[in-house]
């Protein structure tokens, strides 16, 4: 059987202009002056994860040993994350049609060498809403299969100022990023992929 991809998965190549990235690269750098990428941990292992993280929103997903968590609070500073960019809600608003904005967004950055390992986003009490994602920087490697763990997977290259969107089938798929291609892009002054996904919690 062919391998389709689920229904709800979109994939928008090229949706931001090369000087909309720079402007988004900003904000990410404006947003860590007060929320600094923090290294977090596996739940139960403790091991650290290569992704480096921080958040917009009102409330931020965090990993810590002890768990997953939304959290209003930054796990390093206790202060509360920075206002999600208006420039976010804007393209939420123009690929979703969701009736509520989202009260996440998660900042990953991947340097060389860095992966996400399959998973499915579950933390989420709304677990209907789509999620919408920004790639930045270098290309990456991006599989995704289906509901069950060893359903087959199809991968492809994203790459700086693509947007997914996961909605209905999609949302609740296994996902995850195989590799970045190291020194593909610009962007990021000290290089590597900044990955933004917007969420709704509940
Ligand atoms: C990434 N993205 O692209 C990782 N999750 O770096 C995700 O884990 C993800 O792209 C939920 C929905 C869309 C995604
Ligand atoms: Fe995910």
């Amino acid at each position: 059987m062919k391998n389709q991809l689920p229904q709800g998965f979109r994939y928008l190549p090229g949706y931001f202009s090369r000087q909309q990235q720079e402007e988004l690269v900003e904000l990410v750098r404006a947003g860590i002056k007060t929320a600094p990428f923090y290294q977090p941990r596996m739940p139960k292992t403790g091991q650290p994860t290569s992704v480096i993280m921080s958040n917009f929103g009102e409330l931020g997903w965090v990993s810590e040993k002890s768990g997953y968590r939304y959290d209003p609070l930054h796990p390093k500073t206790a202060e509360h994350w920075p206002k999600i960019p208006q420039e976010l809600l804007d393209l939420w608003g123009d690929v979703t049609s969701w009736p509520q904005n989202p009260q996440s967004c998660l900042i990953n950055w991947y340097r060389e060498g860095s992966r996400l390992g399959l998973h499915i986003d579950a933390s989420e009490q709304a677990k209907d809403a789509p999620i919408v994602s920004v790639s930045l920087g270098d290309q990456a490697l991006y599989r995704i299969g289906g509901l069950h763990r060893n359903d087959p997977t199809r991968s492809f290259k994203l790459s700086s100022g693509d947007v997914l969107v996961l909605a209905d089938t999609a949302r609740h798929c296994y996902h995850g990023v195989d590799r970045i291609y190291d020194g593909t892009s610009t962007l990021i002054p000290k290089g590597g992929r900044i990955n933004l996904t917007l969420r709704v919690v509940r």
